[in-house]
C-alpha cells in the first residue's frame, strides 16, 4: 500500500494524538496536598521557628504549633525545610482537601527520627478523619543528619471532604522525628484503565479506516 502525502500527514496527527493520550494518563498524579514539603513558608538558611498559626495550607495546634527547620538538626528530604511536630511538646498538624467518596487515595510522607533522639521520642502517627492510620518510628541515636523513608497507606474517602493529620507520639520532650514531601494522591481505578483502552483501540480502528 503507497499512502498519499495526505495519509501520511494523517497517520501522524493521529499517532500524535495517541501519544498525547498516553503521555496524560502516565502523567504524575495531582498532589491534593497544599504545601506538602513545608517549602510556602520562607524560612531562612540555618533557623528554625515555632509556627502557632497561619502555616500555608495547614491547620496547626495553636497551643503549641509546628516547628519548621530550614538545615538545623538535619535537612530537608525535598527543598529546604521540613518539620518537627514535638515543638516544645507533643504537637499536631491537619489539612482537609476535596474527595469523592468511594475513591482510593494514596497518602505519602516522609519521616526521619530525629539525631540522637531515641525511638520511644520520635514517633510521628499519620491519621485520617482523626482515626490513627500508621505510625512512624525509629530512633537516631549514632545517626549524623536526618535519615528519612517513605511511609504510604491508602485510605477510601467516606465523603467529599477528608482531612489528614500528624500528631507527634512518645515521650513529650521537645525533641522528635521530622516529616517532609506529604501527598495524596487518587489511585486509577481498573475501570479508568479500561475507558483509556477502549478509547485506544477506537483510535487504532479510526486510524485503519482512514488508512484503507
Ligand atoms: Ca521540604
Ligand atoms: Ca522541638
Ligand atoms: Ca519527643
Amino acid at each position: 500500500m503507497t499512502l498519499t502525502p495526505k495519509q501520511v500527514v494523517r497517520a501522524a496527527l493521529v499517532g500524535v494524538a495517541t501519544f498525547a493520550l498516553i503521555g496524560s494518563a502516565a502523567a504524575a498524579p495531582i498532589n491534593l496536598i497544599e504545601n506538602g514539603s513545608f517549602e510556602d513558608v520562607k524560612q531562612a538558611n540555618g533557623t528554625w521557628s515555632i509556627y502557632t498559626k497561619n502555616f500555608a495550607g495547614w491547620q496547626v495546634n495553636r497551643t503549641y504549633g509546628v516547628e519548621l527547620r530550614n538545615n538545623v538538626a538535619g535537612t530537608a528530604f525535598d527543598g529546604v525545610n521540613f518539620v518537627e511536630l514535638d515543638t516544645t511538646a507533643n504537637s499536631w498538624i491537619s489539612q482537609t482537601f476535596d474527595t469523592t467518596v468511594g475513591q482510593t487515595y494514596k497518602v505519602s510522607f516522609y519521616f526521619s527520627p530525629r539525631t540522637g533522639v531515641a525511638a520511644d521520642s520520635n514517633d510521628i502517627t499519620a491519621l485520617i478523619n482523626g482515626a490513627s492510620a500508621l505510625t512512624a518510628s525509629g530512633s537516631g541515636v549514632g545517626a549524623s543528619g536526618n535519615v528519612w523513608k517513605q511511609y504510604s497507606f491508602n485510605f477510601v474517602a467516606a465523603g467529599d471532604l477528608s482531612t489528614l493529620g500528624f500528631k507527634a507520639g512518645g515521650i513529650s520532650n521537645s525533641y522528635g522525628g521530622s516529616l517532609d514531601n506529604v501527598s495524596v494522591t487518587a489511585v486509577p481505578e481498573p475501570a479508568s484503565w479500561a475507558t483509556m483502552l477502549v478509547g485506544l483501540v477506537g483510535l487504532g480502528a479510526i486510524t485503519r479506516r482512514r488508512l484503507s
